[in-house]
This record gives structure tokens, sequence and C-alpha cells, in this order.
């Protein structure tokens, strides 16, 4: 994948983000994803790709864009898999809360997988604990690894989750075990990245979240040198079955390595935020500018970029002024 390509996906989430921050606060998630949505759909018709989303909004019957399938991009070539976020986190805009993101990843056809919108058992690590996680291993067992491959002790590490009463089994034996824990009521693509940042004081990523979420925080990851395993977490047989029919795994049951997530070694992942979080700052206005924060990076070099943005929205091309900003 050519490397100006990095450049391009800042500006696709950019345009996610300022389309949703207009929303901060607002009550209403609906309208911040669907602003998020138009405005990065448009921006990526001006990118020079050939790019199939795998992870979009939904399927073709319930998402009118960025839907499962949908052939994006203004070019015949190269040909991509895209995944897409626009609004990572819709709950947070919506009240006005932290850490949310728009946010993209991009690899080779064939080489994200396809995991339709459902639950995923996942943990995740940074690059220092690389190879010491376990899936199929206790929540005790892996912080005794990861305290070991970290040169610390369990009372040192963090755990982050999803605040949920699915994981309260989990929270039990994490506190049991003496290390800390930072809950998190939506945003499991932030938890994944920031095991990867060492500021943020994260460790471990654990529990269950949206699939499609897992593959994003595992192309973030892998550019970071981080890890994750990952596991589908069908509700019932129904969902078990039109899984295995619509994507790319043979058995449902599989543990999924980072490297079955995002296949290769070049993946591209932007994110941008658009409330204020611990990875990124969110879009913030001053008069006529607003102005942007990204990160993108890329697992074929491991360059990590973070890109401050101003943005003259009355200089913009009118397809951004007219489709984007619409406030
Ligand atoms: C997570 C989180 C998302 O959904 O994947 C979560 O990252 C999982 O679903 O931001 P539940 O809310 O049903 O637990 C979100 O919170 C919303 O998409």
């Amino acid at each position: 994948m050519e490397r100006e390509l990095a450049l391009e996906f800042v500006r696709v989430t950019e345009a996610a983000a300022l389309a949703a921050a207009p929303w901060m606060g607002k009550g209403d998630k609906e309208a911040a994803d669907q602003a998020a949505v138009d405005a990065m759909r448009a921006t990526f018709e001006t990118v020079n790709i050939k790019g199939t989303v795998v992870i979009g909004e939904g399927e073709k019957d319930e998402a009118p864009m960025l839907y499962i399938g949908e052939e994006i991009g203004g070019d015949e070539s190269p040909e991509l898999d895209i995944a897409v976020d626009p609004v990572e986190g819709t709950t947070l805009v919506a009240k006005g809360l932290p850490n949310s993101l728009a946010v993209v990843a991009a690899a080779k056809k064939g080489n994200l997988l396809n995991a339709p919108d459902m639950y995923m058992k996942k943990i995740a690590v940074g690059p220092e604990a690389k190879g010491a996680i376990d899936i199929e291993a206790t929540p005790t067992e892996n912080l005794k690894a990861i305290a070991k491959a970290k040169g610390q002790e369990v009372s040192d590490l963090t755990v982050i989750l999803l605040d949920r009463p699915r994981h309260e089994e989990i929270i039990k034996e994490v506190r049991e075990a003496g290390a800390r824990i930072k809950m998190i009521s939506d945003g499991d693509v932030a938890g994944g990245i920031a095991t990867a940042l060492p500021h943020t004081g994260v460790d471990m990523l654990i529990g269950i979240g949206g699939a499609p979420e897992g593959v994003l925080a595992a192309a973030a990851l892998k550019c970071l040198g981080g890890e994750m395993q990952a596991q589908l977490h069908p509700r019932n047989e129904t969902e078990a079955q039109r899984t295995l029919d619509m994507s790319n795994i043979e058995s449902i049951e599989k543990i999924l390595t980072t490297d079955d997530l995002v296949k290769g070694d070049n993946v591209m992942f932007s994110v941008t935020g658009i409330t204020n979080g611990e990875l990124l700052r969110g879009v913030q206005y001053n008069g006529q500018k607003s102005e942007t924060h990204s990160i993108v990076m890329r697992s074929k070099t491991g360059t990590i970029r973070t890109v401050k943005a101003e943005h003259k929205i009355k200089q913009k091309p009118s397809y951004f002024k007219d489709e984007v900003i619409k406030f």
C-alpha cells in the first residue's frame, strides 16, 4: 500500500470528526453518527483507491452508506479492505463524554477479518507484554504473565474494560488478584490502543465488546507492536451461522490472533479525536477555524505520526462545505 495514502486516511477521519463534533452533548447519537458517515463517505470519494467496506455501518438493507460490501474510493486501484467506525462511541458524543473517535483501517484486499456486528471476546496488550497473554487462561494468569514480562508486580497493573454486568466475574477476579481497573462506558477501540501507549497507564484490555471494534483495535495494535487475541461470541445459533456465512473464518470457536484479525504486514490505521480524550484531543473550535488531532500509523514501517490540522471551513472544496459541515 502506498505510503501517501496515510495522509489521505487522515483526511477521512478528520472529516468524520469535524462533522460529528457539533453534535457533542446534544443527546442525539444517531445524528452524530449520520453526520460522520456522510462526511466519511464523501471524503473517501476523493481518495484514489478501490476500497471495499468489510467493517462498516451494518448490512446493505440497514445502512444506506458505508455498509458492509460497499465499494468506496475514486479509483480502480489499489484494491483495499476498509474498516470504518465514523464515530466510535456515539453515546460518548451525545453525552459530551471523553474518548470518542473517528477511525479507519485499511489493508490489502482480503487481509481484514470480515467481522459482522456481533460480540467478540478480547484480550489485548502493548508491545512489552506481547507473547505473554492467552485468551484461554484466567485473568489472574494473564495478569501474572504480563507482570513478569514487564518486570512489575500484578498490583502495578491496570486493566481497562467496558462497564457491563457481563464483566462482573472478571472485575471480581482482577480486583482479587490485586490489579487496578479502569471502567469505560463505551469505546473499547480506544481501550485497546491505550494498552500500547505507556502514558495512559493501561496494561491490558479484557472482556466482551463489539467484533468490528476488535478488528479496528487489532489493526492499531499491529502498527504499535502490541497483541490482541479474540474469539467471536455469538448470542445464539442463528447469529453463529450467519457469521460463518458472511465472514472468512472457518470456525466460530477459533482463537483469533492479531494476524487472523489483520493479515500481513501492511495495514494503515488513522484515528481523529471527536471529544477530548486520553489518546487525542477532540475537535477544537476557535472562530472560523477548527482544529483536529489525529494519529496515523503504518504497520510496515511502524511509523506513528501525530497530525494536528487547522481547518478553514470556508476555504474547503464544496463537497466538504456542503456535505461535511452541516451546522
Ligand atoms: C463496545 C464499544 C462501543 O459497543 O464495542 C460496545 O467499543 C459493545 O457493545 O463503543 P455493548 O454496548 O452492547 O456492550 C460500544 O459501546 C458502542 O458501539
